[in-house]
């Protein structure tokens, strides 16, 4: 039976951060959902639609990558796609607080599906989306943080 990882997030917009969990998802699972949650509590900056063909073309180089959208509950999610597994990127400590009440709640809602934490490499591990936008807004160069597609995106949003 094919492993399937789901890779969940809001994405507005991809980071490099993020790039390297799907990256090291995509070398470890045999099949890998990025999933753009439509979490309607955050106000984006991109449309579901703009983040889907922004994280598309930095995925393109994975066979097993597929990137969907959804707007209910991940657990929902991943039981339609069969995915047995959560992959979740952590940071700091900080993160620690927030991804234990999650994981919790989804264990609560199906035990079966397990959630795997990858460690950012330490040049990541200040990079948040919302940093990006903050920086970007006021035109400073985040050309580093994030694939150039999304740095001509961030530009063309706050222009
Ligand atoms: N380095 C490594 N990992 C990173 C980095 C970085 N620099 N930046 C972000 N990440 C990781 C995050 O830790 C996360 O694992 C992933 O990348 C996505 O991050 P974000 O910020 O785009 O997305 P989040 O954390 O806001 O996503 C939260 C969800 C949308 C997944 C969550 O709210 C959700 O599941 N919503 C659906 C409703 C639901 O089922 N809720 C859970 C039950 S309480």
């Amino acid at each position: 039976m094919t492993q399937i990882a789901i890779v969940p997030g809001s994405f507005d917009p991809v980071t490099n951060g993020h790039l390297d969990i799907i990256g090291r998802a995509a070398k470890t699972f045999q099949e890998v959902h990025v999933a753009v949650m439509n979490n309607s509590s955050k106000k984006p900056l991109f449309t579901v639609e703009e983040r889907v063909a922004l994280i598309h073309e930095a995925t393109s180089k994975y066979d097993n990558v597929k990137i969907d959208t959804s707007s209910g509950l991940l657990i929902d999610y991943a039981q339609e796609i069969n995915a047995s597994v959560i992959v979740r990127g952590l940071r700091a400590i900080s993160d620690f607080e927030y991804e234990m009440q999650i994981t919790s709640m989804n264990r609560v809602l199906d035990e079966s599906i397990e959630t795997f934490f990858v460690m950012t490499k330490s040049q990541y591990s200040f990079l948040s989306s919302s940093i990006v936008k903050e920086v970007a807004r006021y035109g400073g160069d985040v050309s580093t943080l994030v694939p150039p597609h999304v740095n001509v995106a961030l530009k063309r949003k706050f222009e």
